[in-house]
């Protein structure tokens, strides 16, 4: 495959709500674009990293340069023999910046699913039509307003709950929404590396609520912490931001720092690591589901594609457009009965609707190859 230009695009999407977190509150989103285009087809993805460095150490500005100085030439230097496989070894000198990889590497393998008429499901080995759909609940000025939020969301459909938490806003609000919506539904939190492990003791008083699982309550690399913690409470260990690699997942697995994982192929660079991930729980017997980053229509038809693969065993943050924009970048993605529907088309499945793309814009640059 011999790419033409990369475009990127940068496009900013008003939140149907703000959506506050462990470490910070966003009402809008910003999203880095990458447009490949070859002689024969085009290719669409969307980085994962926000305009602040706060959920990892990547940035959007800084995904641009990266990609720009460091990455585009050396895709360039690989020539016509690159294809979406050859993407990480020909990156793999580059330390880290996994969002930026896996954009581009996204990208090129629709590019080249496109032109040999295969989806993104048929490709990664997805087994389901319909992937189930769970919604994380940001943190909250008041119980109230959470427990209305939890409501409309189950009222929709969704089959899971996701709550966010953070030192002051974990007790009061598991319990209130297992008080007011039963036992029954599935429900687990997100601390996003907000406690320690002297938290120990305060976190195993989320113990009797039945949690499906707590996600990231340690720092990133505190591995050895997590494998503490997971003797001391009740409730499953799930780590995201801690598993950037399928060796971190083996590794993370064997210490015993987790017994769940969240995959965001964002995260780990790429949709290759994340079967890679997949691959490596699954013969662990360690069940994984999908995380998400706020993406749009774009990022989310490869994210619900990777969901129907046999392990993701638990409901993703894959949620309906209409849980993030009013206006998507792409026919909205809509819940049928809690699940959304793995797109069937060549690559990522969903094209970008170029009126709205316009409209959303806030700056475009080519990479000439
Ligand atoms: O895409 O529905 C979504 C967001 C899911 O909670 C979510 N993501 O740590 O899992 C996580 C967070 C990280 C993104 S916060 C902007
Ligand atoms: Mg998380």
């Amino acid at each position: 495959m011999k790419i033409e230009n990369i475009e990127l695009r940068r496009v900013r999407l008003p939140l149907v709500s703000p959506f506050r977190t462990s470490f910070g509150s966003v009402s809008e989103r910003e999203a880095l674009l990458v447009h490949v285009t070859t002689a024969d087809s085009e290719g669409w993805a969307e980085c994962a990293a926000e305009a602040e460095p706060l959920y990892s150490s990547e940035f959007l500005d800084g995904c641009e340069l990266v990609i720009r100085d460091h990455l585009a030439p050396r895709l360039n230097a690989a020539g016509e023999r690159l294809t979406a496989e050859r993407v990480a070894p020909a990156l793999a000198a580059v330390k880290g910046h996994r969002m930026s990889k896996a954009a581009l590497e996204t990208a090129i393998l629709d590019a080249q699913l496109r032109t040999s008429g295969v989806s993104f499901g048929g490709y990664l080995g997805a087994v389901s039509d319909l992937v189930p759909a769970g919604v994380s609940v940001g943190i909250m000025d008041s119980i109230d307003r959470l427990l209305a939020a939890v409501e409309g969301y189950l009222d929709e459909g969704y089959l899971r709950i996701k709550l966010k938490i953070e030192p002051g806003w974990d007790l009061a609000p598991v319990r209130a929404v297992r008080e007011r919506f039963g036992p029954d539904v599935l429900l687990q939190v997100d601390a996003n590396t907000a406690y320690t492990l002297a938290d120990a003791r305060h976190l195993a008083r989320l113990d009797p609520f039945d949690l499906l699982l707590i996600e990231q309550p340690l720092a990133e690399d505190d591995m050895l912490g997590h494998a503490a913690l997971a003797t001391l409470i009740q409730t499953p260990v799930c780590l995201d931001e801690s598993i950037e690699s399928a060796r971190d997942a083996a590794a993370a697995i064997t210490l015993g720092a987790c017994s769940i994982i969240n995959v965001k192929p964002s995260r780990v660079g790429g949709y290759l690591e994340a079967r890679r991930i997949h691959d490596v729980a699954a013969a662990h017997g360690v069940p994984v589901w999908c995380g998400g980053m706020l993406e749009t229509g774009i990022g989310r038809a490869a994210n619900v594609a990777l969901a129907g693969l046999p392990n993701f065993v638990l409901p993703g943050d894959t949620s309906a457009s209409s849980r993030y924009y009013a206006q998507d970048l792409t026919k909205p993605f809509v819940l049928e009965d809690g699940h959304l529907r793995v797109p069937t088309g060549p690559g990522i499945g969903v094209e970008v609707l170029p009126d709205v793309l316009h409209d959303l814009t806030v700056s475009s640059s080519d990479i000439r190859f």
